[in-house]
């Protein structure tokens, strides 16, 4: 399996965990959504990361590919099989990519990506808006969270909300401790995890490969 995108991507990131969970290699191939190679447009035909290629198979976006790996390796399960648990997990999923990620990318753009990356000046007072953005989402989120996973066994709810911190994580934010007790200490739980911790071993071996 080749799997194309940038590891920073929390939307990479949460189809990289998942094939670590599930014990599955893969290729990761870089590819930048703005300088996109024609081989890239093959498999993402909006230019968007991550897409992959399983021989002749081609898919785009994090939700349909671990869809599909889950199909195909359904052991270790990251979507829960009873009908209220698998909504949830969706759910938080969605809470994820839809609602703490555009709330928090403008921290990742102004503090990392555009001083850090591509050398322009980042917008400090987007950066802090987002800072007051997220902490509805993490409210929620502290609220929801136990002593365990946040439905169930450990499943994509718990990969994609924890993947998306991780990138926050890039731009100097971390999450208040004394603000979101629980939700730290899951988090901690998540990156104790093997298959995570491969994950984040490969990822800072492709920053360093790329001078970061
Ligand atoms: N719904 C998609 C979102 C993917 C996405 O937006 N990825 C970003 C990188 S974090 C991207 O490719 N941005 C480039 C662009 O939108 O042109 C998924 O889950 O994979």
């Amino acid at each position: 399996m080749k799997l194309y995108g940038f590891p920073l991507s929390p939307f990479v990131r949460k189809v990289v965990v998942a094939a670590r969970e599930k014990g599955l290699e893969y290729e990761l191939i870089p590819a930048n959504p703005n300088q996109p190679s024609e081989e890239f447009l093959k498999v993402s035909p909006f230019s968007k990361i991550p897409a992959m290629s399983d021989g002749d198979f081609c898919l785009a976006d994090s939700t349909a590919i671990v869809t599909y790996l889950e199909a195909k390796h359904p052991d270790p399960a990251l979507l829960p099989a009873e009908p209220r648990a698998r909504g949830r997990a969706i759910w938080f999923e969605e809470v994820s990519d839809t609602v703490l990620i555009p709330a928090g990318a403008p921290i990742v753009v102004n503090r990392f990506l555009r001083p850090k990356i591509f050398g322009t000046e980042g917008d400090e007072a987007a950066a802090q808006a987002a800072e007051e953005a997220v902490a509805k989402p993490l409210a929620y989120l502290e609220g929801e969270v136990g002593e365990g996973w946040l439905v169930g066994d450990f499943s994509i709810a718990d990969i994609s909300i924890a993947c998306t911190l991780k990138t926050l994580g890039y731009a100097g934010w971390s999450l208040d401790k004394a603000r979101y007790p629980g939700l730290a200490a899951w988090y901690d739980r998540v990156a104790a995890r093997e298959g995570w911790q491969r994950a984040a071993d490969e990822e800072t071996q492709v920053f360093a490969s790329l001078g970061g």
